[in-house]
């Protein structure tokens, strides 16, 4: 089937920075080679099936505002029709890959079986569209927080046939996803957190959801998954208080569950943000842990204070995330996948396009930058000078010892260290060249 929901856009192509075209990539230039990789490979773009498909406009004041051919999505025949205009979306922007969930691709069913089998029906139908496009598919995911049913946590509800009905449907979606060809399976534990101890057992619901997770992870293995399972932080909202609430606090729980070595992180911009930290803080958190996996780049609105989930456009921002990335060595089964949706206002379809387009802008932006300062190397260099007391035979030597002999050597040689700059400024200047 075809829509003509974009009928009047032609696929966007590269026009270079010089154009005035709002409807072309003027720096997302798949081609472009930055050491030795093409850029489309360094950025593996995905698109959010939620929130460019499914959302509908809402916020906590008001109803839908977007009004689409696929609406209601209450039948398989308009998750069809939704089916289409997607991928004849991610045919116009040449996203090479797409992520959804469950929930925004199928009716909801009366139980468990007929969300499968809807589910099961979609993705075959998903199978096709992929075939004919080329459009790979980077992750899939269950939503185990909209329902109702989910009010109290999935693997972390008090009621142990949520437990049941939440693992059930998290295999169906792992199914799809191996199905479709997935590279990685994400877990965002929406409701996995609390808003009151007075009703919570915390550490009962850790070690249920640390079990949970345990099984993902024992699943993968048993039905030959080969690609990554990540889990991805946030730190309120849903729940006031959420486990998995940075990138660091969610390695100290797979530590706990023996988990390190089996699963890595998606990071989410607007989710660091939220957590108090920069971006770039939970890119290298987990790339110096071990468990980098994938991001959603979405922004927040700094004066907001909550998740609007927004479309990337601070330039410098988004080159100190992609520095880490291409520090770290780049993705490996992960990409950027765009967790964002339009603003409420913005209505028609050409928004829906210019919104990732001017998205995958600014990463391709930050990307130059980032390639451009690790090519010239001047932030390594001034890392190398700043510990390089550190290469002396005595400093490692030292951290083979114990505080006794520290101390002796303190004693013997006067130790009297003299504070040196940080040069924060001039290294704040030095990326400024760069963006
Ligand atoms: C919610 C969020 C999710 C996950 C997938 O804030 O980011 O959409 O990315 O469930
Ligand atoms: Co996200």
């Amino acid at each position: 089937m075809s829509t003509d929901f974009f009928k009047d856009i032609s696929p966007i192509t590269f026009a270079g920075a010089d154009s005035a075209d709002p409807m072309a990539f003027h720096h997302y230039n798949p081609d472009e080679m930055l050491g030795g990789k093409r850029m489309e490979e360094h950025l593996r773009f995905a698109v959010a099936y939620w929130h460019s498909f499914a959302w509908e406009g809402g916020d906590p004041f008001g109803g839908q505002t977007l009004e689409r051919p696929w609406h209601p999505q209450d039948t398989m025949a308009n998750a069809k029709l939704k089916a289409d205009a997607a991928f004849e979306m991610f045919r116009i922007l040449g996203a090479p890959y797409f992520c959804f969930h469950d929930a925004d691709v199928r009716p909801e069913g009366s139980n468990y079986a007929e969300n499968t089998s809807r589910l099961d029906e979609m993705t075959d139908y998903f199978g096709t569209k992929m075939e004919e496009t080329g459009t790979k598919l980077l992750w899939g995911t269950a939503n185990t927080f909209s329902h109702r049913r989910y009010m109290s946590g999935g693997s972390t509800n008090p009621d142990p046939d949520v437990f049941a009905f939440m693992a059930a449907t998290v295999k169906s979606c792992m199914d799809a996803t191996q199905k479709l060809g997935g590279e990685n399976y994400v877990l965002w534990g929406g409701r996995e957190g609390y808003e009151t101890l007075l009703n919570t057992d915390m550490g009962q619901e850790l070690d249920h959801m640390g079990r949970f997770l345990n099984m993902v992870v024992d699943y993968k293995h048993k039905i030959g998954f080969k690609g990554a399972i990540l889990v991805e932080p946030k730190p309120q909202e849903p729940s006031k208080h959420q486990y998995d609430y940075d990138a660091a606090t969610c390695f100290g729980f797979l530590q706990k569950y023996g988990l390190e070595k089996e699963v890595k992180l998606n990071l989410e911009q607007g989710h660091a943000i939220l957590a108090g930290h920069s971006f770039e803080h939970e890119i290298a958190t987990a790339a110096a842990l071990g468990v980098f996996g994938s991001i959603d780049m979405n922004r927040n609105d700094y004066q907001s204070g909550w998740d609007t989930d927004q479309f990337p456009n601070n330039v410098p921002e988004v080159a100190l995330a992609y520095y880490h990335i291409l520090k770290a060595g780049g993705f490996d089964t992960g990409g950027t996948n765009f967790d964002a949706k339009l603003r409420r206002q913005s209505l028609d379809a050409v928004d829906l396009i210019a919104s990732h387009v001017g998205a995958m802008d600014v990463c391709a932006r930050g990307l130059k930058a980032a390639h451009a300062m690790l090519e010239d190397g001047g932030l390594e260099t001034a890392l190398a000078e700043r510990y390089a007391g550190w290469e002396t035979p005595e400093a490692r030597a030292m951290l083979g010892s114990d505080l006794g002999s520290i101390t002796d050597r303190v004693l013997a040689q006067d130790i009297n260290p003299q504070p040196r700059s940080g040069r924060q400024e001039i290294l704040e200047n030095y990326v400024n060249r760069f963006v």
